[in-house]
């Protein structure tokens, strides 16, 4: 096939989906300019004119396809989660789930498979900025041999609603507002908080909106959560209800409000640079897979109904069992041929994975090949490279837009004799789904189970989990996000409900947006889930970025074997100075600058290590001190060389708690080290 080929990196390497993909790769690179149909073209840069200053011709068919070909690049945003960037990777199981499913890629500890994963956030346009609050998008197509499965997930694991036929109204409530398409990708606004107030079953789901969760460091450092209740069937046709999890090995961490809101305009890729460049630099994310299992026997036990997704099970009442491990190591090679074309359906099961009647979960069932249909122009997009199958798929299916198998014979139906009665179904045995036999009986009715309507005793459980810097956190949050709502009458009524979560809560935000402050409430919900507080996560060095600030007539060998020290411990220096090129410390060692203050900020790093120099540009010291006292605002860690410290002389930084100086130099990248780990200090007095 002329044309197609491809880097070397890319290759074929046993990785089945990579394989596969292979064959759809073109680099033009090198290669004669041609039109669609192979022309090769003398020239590109004239339209067909009569005459030098005349006008174009229709006859000009390389001008028309090449301007057609443009005006039609683009397709529909999704509806939700349209801005996303993905990434490939392999997933490897730990232990055989075959006691629970008859799934293949969960029975067999010696196989790997490849899956696909796109985060997203939801409620902003492809354009918007990535660390806006929200909820994210954690999807992963598992490539299996018995097809494809989709674990459509969420960085949260409940939902703001409990039945799939009020998505519309969530949807239209959280986007811009219509008449004047504002605000971009944020929930602090009337119709969301309007939303909030007339439809309460949003109370947990918005306790978690309001929490650092929505606020992510970075897609390697987030939960994922299947949400909904699903079962697990075995070979015997036992099944099992699960609610599955993604645990990120680095753990679950979050930045602070103000840096967020400063990164959205500094760098609004900054998620999706993150995780390019750390794939790039082979510090590859890793997730583990965990399944809370309850038996069918137990479905009534719980006090809250396991089909509401407005409701966790807690980690401490059912444990999660960890039973294998992902790991994302390759990047795209086009963005919209990989990610914006991949498509995702909860509905893409294998066997033994089945449904529940979650209702939230019914409604995605229906609306996921429904939104690809316009999003992708027609019932083909299965053949779409990123979207196919790795292994073979056979129907009686034919035409369409954009078809592409060339089915051969005559035959298209079932059952045939023409054909031997192919393609046909086979037994469970031989591989083939069969839906779980669940007995239901019912009158039809519009209606919602009684069991669903507490709305209140898990948003307090969450509360109630969390740390006190957390809590603030949140009071932060809604005080920000009713701040900006226009209607009292909105700020009042949310108010007085929120005083059903926590009363004390409740009353604060009335304070801090000057509304009444609710008179009754409160809960008796005294429970808490530690699991839920980020206090509880990992913390660990790894891939923690520190901008490291320095001049001309540095200490070079202490510089030098401070940072060799940092990067063996995982840690990310990147040198910021007065501009760019190379340094040199008094003993002649030289460093290569990678930032100036005009190409960085603060709200970019981790932790800053101030090494300073001999310089005496008064500018430069104005914008060091600007960038150390800013992340020292956001509770970063701080070290400080000898030279250093002087910037850190005024508010008494220096005293303060995770601000690390440096007297013995092996004690001080071990303490550094120590504080990075930390991650950030919030007993600081920060104004
Ligand atoms: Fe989605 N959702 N959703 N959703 N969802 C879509 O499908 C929908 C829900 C989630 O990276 C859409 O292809 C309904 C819960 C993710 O491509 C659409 C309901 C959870 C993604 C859709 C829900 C999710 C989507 C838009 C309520 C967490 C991005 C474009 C019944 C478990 C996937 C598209 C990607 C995308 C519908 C609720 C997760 C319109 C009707 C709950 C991660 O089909």
């Amino acid at each position: 096939m002329g044309g197609r080929i491809v880097s070397k990196k890319r290759n074929v390497d046993g990785n089945s989906k990579n394989d596969q993909l292979e064959q759809f790769r073109v680099d033009d690179k090198g290669k004669a300019l041609t039109t669609n149909q192979g022309l090769k073209m003398s020239e590109d840069e004239f339209s067909l004119k009569a005459g030098e200053r005349g006008p174009t011709l229709m006859e000009d068919f390389h001008f028309r396809e090449k301007l057609t070909h443009f005006d039609h690049e683009r397709i529909p945003e999704r509806v939700v989660h349209a801005r996303g960037f993905a990434a490939h990777g392999e997933f490897e199981l730990y232990e055989s789930m075959k006691p629970y499913t008859r799934a293949k890629f969960l029975n067999d500890t010696t196989k790997k498979t490849p899956v696909f994963v796109r985060f997203s956030t939801v409620v902003g346009s492809r354009g918007s900025a990535d660390t806006v609050r929200d909820v994210r998008g954690f999807a992963t197509k598992f490539y299996t041999e018995e097809g494809n499965y989709d674990l459509v997930a969420n960085n949260i694991p409940v939902f703001f609603i409990q039945d799939g036929i009020k998505f519309p109204d969530i949807v239209h409530a959280i986007k811009p507002e219509p008449h004047n398409e504002m605000p971009q990708a944020s929930s602090a606004h009337d119709t969301y908080w309007d939303f909030v107030a007339n439809n309460q079953e949003s109370a947990h789901m918005t306790m978690w909106l309001m929490s650092d969760r929505a606020i992510p460091r970075s897609f390697r450092m987030m939960e994922g959560f299947g949400v909904h209740t699903f079962r697990y069937v075995n070979e015997q046709g036992k099944a099992h209800f699960v609610k599955i999890h993604w645990k990120p090995k680095l753990g679950v961490h979050s930045l602070v409000w103000d840096e967020a809101q400063i990164i959205s305009g500094k760098d609004p890729d900054f998620h999706r640079r993150d995780l390019w460049e750390n794939i790039e630099k082979g510090n590859y994310p890793e997730f583990e897979l965990g399944v809370q299992i309850i038996d069918e026997s137990d479905e009534f036990k719980f006090d809250f109904d396991i089909l509401d997704a407005t409701k966790i099970w807690p980690e401490e009442d059912v444990p999660v069992k960890i039973i294998g491990k992902m790991t994302l190591n390759r990047n795209v090679d086009n963005a919209f041929a990989e990610i914006e074309q991949v498509a995702f359906h909860p509905g893409h099961v294998v066997p033994g994975i089945d449904f529940t009647n979650d209702p939230l979960l019914q409604g995605r069932l229906f609306s996921y090949t429904d939104t690809q249909l316009i999003r992708l122009g027609g019932p083909n997009f299965h053949e779409i490279p990123i979207n196919r199958p790795v292994c073979p798929f056979h129907n009686n299916q034919r035409e369409g837009y954009h078809r592409q198998t060339i089915n051969v014979g005559k035959v298209s139906y079932h059952r045939n004799s023409l054909a031997g009665n192919t393609p046909a179904p086979v037994s469970e045995s031989e591989g083939g789904f069969a839906h779980y036999q669940e007995k239901v009986e019912g009158r039809k009715v519009r209606a919602r189970s009684e069991s669903f309507k507490d709305h209140f005793s898990q948003a307090t459980l969450f509360w109630n989990s969390m740390s006190k810097p957390e809590r603030h956190h949140i009071i932060d949050a809604f005080s920000f996000e009713l701040g900006k709502v226009q209607s009292e009458s909105v700020k009042q009524q949310v108010v007085d409900m929120f005083a059903h979560v926590n009363l004390e809560l409740a009353r604060v935000i009335a304070k801090n947006i000057g509304v009444k402050p609710p008179k009754s409430g409160g809960s008796t919900i005294t429970k808490s889930s530690p699991a839920l507080s980020q206090e509880n996560t990992k913390f660990k060095p790894d891939t923690r970025k520190v901008a490291v600030i320095i001049t001309e007539g540095f200490n070079g060998a202490d510089v030098v074997s401070i940072l060799d020290g940092l990067k063996n411990s995982g840690v990310q220096p990147e040198i910021i100075s007065e501009q760019l090129g190379k340094i040199r410390g008094f003993d002649g060692v030289e460093i290569t600058v990678d930032h100036t203050f005009l190409t960085t900020d603060s709200v970019l790093f981790d932790a800053v290590y101030v090494v300073r120099g001999s310089s005496k540009s008064r500018k430069f010291n104005k914008q060091a001190g600007d960038f150390v006292y800013e992340a020292f605002s956001h509770y970063k860690p701080i070290g400080a060389s000898h030279d250093g410290k002087g910037w850190l002389d005024s508010d008494d930084i220096g005293k303060s708690a995770g601000v690390i100086l440096e007297d013995d130099l092996n004690e001080f990248v071990n303490k550094f080290v120590n504080a990075i780990s930390t991650h950030r200090f919030w007993n600081r007095n920060v104004l």
